[in-house]
């Protein structure tokens, strides 16, 4: 078959384009330790409010001294609206949605999940001080978006 140079030349050259951007995703996942979410773990939107943990959210101490969180990001409001958890101990947010999209944002820390119904995001951290901060939705899932708040008191630990 017969290829015309210039055309070989563009091949070539779109050949080694693809190659090199290639490596270039592989060199910075592997360089940036990039990796898909590793906590993949799924929950039936549509009984979530009447069976399981989902159905009664809240705080719960576990026996390591931890703080096991389980709530509820839905139309438009988070459930508990107000939480309390210790300083300086772990604290393992679990969160899901019955509806649709939500975001879950600690403003101030690192805290920044999104939350998709059919599936549980969680995170854990610690915070270091007490204070008051705010959390709020940051995906766009309704009219009354703006108004989807609610906020974690770190109380100084016992
Ligand atoms: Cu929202």
């Amino acid at each position: 078959m017969h290829v015309d140079r210039y055309e070989r030349y563009w091949m070539w050259a779109a050949t080694g384009m693809l190659a090199l951007f290639l490596g270039a995703i592989v060199l910075t996942a592997i360089a940036g330790s990039a990796h898909p979410a590793s906590h993949v773990e799924t929950v039936d939107p549509e009984t979530l409010h009447v069976t399981g943990e989902f159905a009664t959210p809240g705080v719960t101490v576990r026996p390591d001294g931890g703080v096991t969180v389980v709530m509820r990001a839905e139309f438009y409001v988070f459930r508990p609206e107000v939480i309390r958890v210790p300083a300086g101990r772990p604290v393992t947010f679990r969160i899901t949605s019955p509806d649709v999209l939500h975001g879950f944002q600690i403003v101030g820390t690192n805290v920044n999940l999104t939350v998709a119904p059919g599936y549980v995001s969680e995170v854990t951290t610690t915070f270091a001080r007490p204070g008051e901060y705010l959390v709020v939705c940051n995906e766009y899932c309704g009219l009354a978006h703006h108004l989807m708040q609610g906020k974690v008191i770190v109380e100084a630990a016992p």
